[in-house]
């Protein structure tokens, strides 16, 4: 194998496939930095990076605050576990719990995991609190849902590619079709049920908005009959949508709070789950945590990612700028493109084939003008740029796309 300085991007997509696994089928595209809304390719190309790592790097990439944080806490104490206290882990800790308005935090790592405290908080709940048979207790979620990839967790999934030949899948889970108030309300006859967790906006099965009305709605069933509200804003959360939170375009205060992804800005693995005590207490020494969890880079990472947020008002621009792109979006004339959706900056375009070409030939093409996104089940791309992005680079980035589905005409 070439040494790295002289290889080109084919060695180094030929190295991964040679020792990695092969569970992605990644853009043919190597990047090698990133700063702010652009990446720049081993070939030394620049590229718009319009997936964010799928919401992760909302405050753009290497933001020099978070980077700071991350450096400043890397030299000082990295990790203790939560086998002793430590200067920082509270802090972040009341930081969070303020910033969201929530009495606790259970800090975790991924976003799986955050989901998965979630289900055995809700399960928890129902048999200390609800009093919920033991083992009976059950938890409502959405068709065409992404939530991770644990096998409870595709336990609950509907997609063939996340959950086959991955059982025995883990039981207590009922499905409901997305954005139906009454399919809900069925289900939550049934005294067992414990939570209903759900995606505001289900990211990877499209960017489905739902109805207007539907979370609020949704709320109001789960506390009429008891039944905690449990929102994975792990994508559509930090600003993504154009509010905080996908839940406040309705006012909806989650009972469980899933955070993950853009809490760290994408520089570290940080996740969190936010909940009032009544909830969060249910949970007691040694019944649940994690190495990693809560450790003092990812607490001073979280608080620089979070500040940023609200310095560089990007809940705001998000909303502004999402306005702006699905309009510039739905102007262009291509019969390739089928509908054009979203909230703030998280859009998803459905491409319609034409002459053989689809949703990844047009990605691929894009990338050739400088813009990378990728489909996701096959016919729809997911446009989700930094939230740092400004109107003349994200009109400059229109102007790329554009030429790109003329390219098809
Ligand atoms: C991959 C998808 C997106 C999420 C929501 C929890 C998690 C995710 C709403 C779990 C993670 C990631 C996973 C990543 C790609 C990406 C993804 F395409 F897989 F489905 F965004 F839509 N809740 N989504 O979106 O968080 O454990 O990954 O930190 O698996 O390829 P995680």
């Amino acid at each position: 194998m070439a040494t790295t300085t002289s290889m080109t991007t084919q060695d180094y997509m030929k190295r991964e496939e040679q020792y990695g696994a092969h569970n992605y089928h990644p853009l043919p595209v190597v990047l090698d930095k990133g700063e702010g809304i652009h990446v720049w390719d081993v070939e030394g190309r620049q590229y718009y990076d319009f997936l964010s790592s799928y919401s992760a790097l909302n405050q753009g990439h290497n933001h020099p605050k978070i980077v700071n944080a991350l450096k400043q806490q890397a030299e000082k104490l990295s990790l203790t576990s939560r086998a002793f206290y430590n200067s920082v882990l509270g802090e972040y800790e009341e930081f969070v719990t303020k910033y969201f308005g929530y009495d606790k935090v259970l800090p975790m790592n991924t976003g799986a995991e955050a989901v998965e405290t979630a289900i055995k908080l809700g399960r928890k709940w129902a048999y200390k609190k609800k009093g919920v048979a033991e083992n009976q207790a059950k938890i409502i979620v959405c068709e065409n849902n992404f939530h991770g990839r644990t096998v409870t967790i595709v336990s609950m999934s509907i997609d063939p590619d996340a959950r086959a030949d991955y059982g025995p899948y883990t039981p207590g889970f009922v499905t409901i079709p997305y954005n139906d108030t009454e399919a809900l309300e069925k289900e939550l006859q049934d005294p067992n049920v414990a939570g209903f967790l759900v995606e505001p906006i289900q990211g990877e099965a499209g960017v489905n908005v739902p109805g207007e009305g539907y979370l609020k709605k949704a709320y109001d069933l789960c506390k009429k009959h008891n039944v905690l509200f449990m929102a994975d804003e792990v994508q559509s959360g930090i600003a993504r949508t154009g509010k905080l939170l996908a839940c406040d375009h309705e006012c909806v205060r989650p009972d469980v709070l899933i955070l993950g992804k853009a809490i760290s800005g994408g520089m570290y693995p940080v996740s969190a789950v936010l909940a009032d005590d009544p909830v969060m207490l249910t949970i007691q020494p040694g019944e649940h945590g994690s190495t990693f969890g809560g450790n003092p880079i990812a607490a001073k990472v979280a608080i620089a990612a979070l500040e940023i947020v609200q310095e560089e008002k990007l809940a705001e621009n998000a909303e502004r700028l999402g306005k702006i792109f699905r309009d510039e979006f739905k102007s262009i004339q291509s019969e390739m493109i089928a509908e054009v959706r979203g909230k703030g900056l998280l859009n998803a375009v459905v491409i319609k084939p034409k002459n053989g070409k689809t949703a990844w030939d047009v990605c691929v093409a894009m990338k050739e003008h400088g813009v990378l996104a990728k489909p996701t089940h096959g016919d729809i791309i997911r446009f989700a740029p930094p939230l740092v992005i400004n109107e003349e680079q994200l009109r400059e980035a229109m102007d790329k796309i554009k030429a790109t589905f003329k390219e098809f005409e």
